[in-house]
């Protein structure tokens, strides 16, 4: 049963693929905008490819093709921020400033890990970035981030919090608590929806009477916007808007990025989970609608980065990606006596 799109012509893959509007924006801003994509898409890329040859053993869910949601909502926030992702997090460690080098050797498993090799893909952690980590348990982390932006409105500062969270974690019964907790409270925080269309290989028209699911916000009285979440700009100018809101003390947000993985639901491969209503068609059409295309493609037609500049732009990029491969496939594992050593919080205990 396929019913109308409440996303007003966002998940129609046949639209939304020319170049962005980005008159009246910096150019350095969207040069960085467009490395931290090419950056982000690189490294999966790269992890993908040894997910295939069996060296990456974790289950790797790549977020290729939604790089513009982590890398337009990073551009409101700073190191002090409280964020939190789920089983689909390398974007936004990477668009908050994570090393390149600590992700790969955390999917690897290795000791200089960002998890120090114990949590691998999908249990990142990025204090010193304001990534305060993931967990693939869809929803848990929504109410951890609530629980965060309380601490910091208690603390009197300018925090805010983050959570990043699939469509099918608007199923899970805690995140309708998480956002009548932030609404009743008035607390500093961002739910950020990258709404893919899937939760795995179940298409959203299957699962809920509508495609949007910003109506959750609502219902809870939470500001909301909904955008074209392979619009750097766009993702940008919204997230920009609700975040200094809630650093203002004005309350929740929630943005609900419209996008589409181009990959799998778990893996590198494109047509791992086609069915239902997944179609290759599908996945060409929104393969028109890349993020990094359409940013490149309105840069190069303003005369803001040429041919060449891209290309060593690119270059430089995965040069850094793989060099961060090689190190980290060399890198040692964790010593086996570590094992249980970071499992138990030694604060907790003392
Ligand atoms: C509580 C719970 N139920 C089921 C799963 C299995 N699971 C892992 S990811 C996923 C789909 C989540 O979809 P969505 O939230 O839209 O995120 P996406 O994968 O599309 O980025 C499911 C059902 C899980 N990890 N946790
Ligand atoms: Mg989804």
């Amino acid at each position: 049963m396929r019913r109308d799109s409440d996303l007003g012509g966002l998940a129609d893959p046949g639209r939304f693929s020319e170049p962005l509007e980005i008159a009246g924006n910096d150019a350095g801003t969207l040069l960085e905008y467009l490395r931290s994509m090419q950056l982000i898409r690189c490294a999966e890329e790269l992890i993908g490819e040894m997910v295939t040859e069996g060296v990456a053993k974790t289950p790797c869910h790549l977020g290729i093709g939604q790089e513009a949601v982590a890398v337009g909502v990073a551009s409101g926030l700073n190191a002090t921020d409280r964020v939190f992702g789920n089983h689909r997090s390398h974007s936004q460690f990477l668009a908050l400033g994570g090393d390149v080098y600590s992700l790969i050797a955390e999917v690897l498993g290795k000791a200089d890990g960002a998890s120090n090799g114990m949590g691998g893909s999908m249990h990142l952690y990025g204090a010193s970035v304001g990534f305060q980590g993931s967990v693939p348990l869809v929803g848990a982390t929504i109410p951890i981030a609530v629980g965060a932006a309380l601490a910091a409105k208690m603390g009197g500062g300018q925090e805010v919090a983050v959570a990043f969270f699939g469509d099918g974690a608007c199923e899970e019964g805690v995140f309708h608590e998480s956002l009548n907790l932030a609404s009743v409270y008035e607390l500093p925080i961002l739910f950020v929806v990258e709404n893919n269309l899937f939760s795995s290989h179940l298409d959203i028209q299957l699962r809920q009477p509508s495609d949007s699911v910003a109506r959750f916000a609502e219902a809870h009285r939470i500001q909301s916007r909904i955008v074209d979440g392979n619009d750097v700009v766009r993702v940008s100018a919204a997230a920009g808007e609700l975040i200094s809101r809630a650093r203002a003390g004005g309350g929740p947000g929630f943005l609900e990025a419209v996008t589409y993985r181009l990959r799998g639901h778990v893996g590198p491969n494109e047509d791992i989970d086609v069915g239902v209503h997944r179609k290759m068609q599908d996945v060409n059409a929104w393969k028109q609608r890349c993020p990094i295309k359409r940013l490149h493609a309105a840069m190069a037609g303003a005369g803001l980065i040429t041919p060449d500049e891209f290309d060593e732009q690119s270059r430089g990029v995965m040069s850094e990606v793989r060099s961060a491969v090689d190190r980290a496939r060399a890198a040692p594992y964790p010593d086996k006596s570590t094992l249980l050593d970071l499992v138990y919080s030694t604060r907790a205990r003392a």
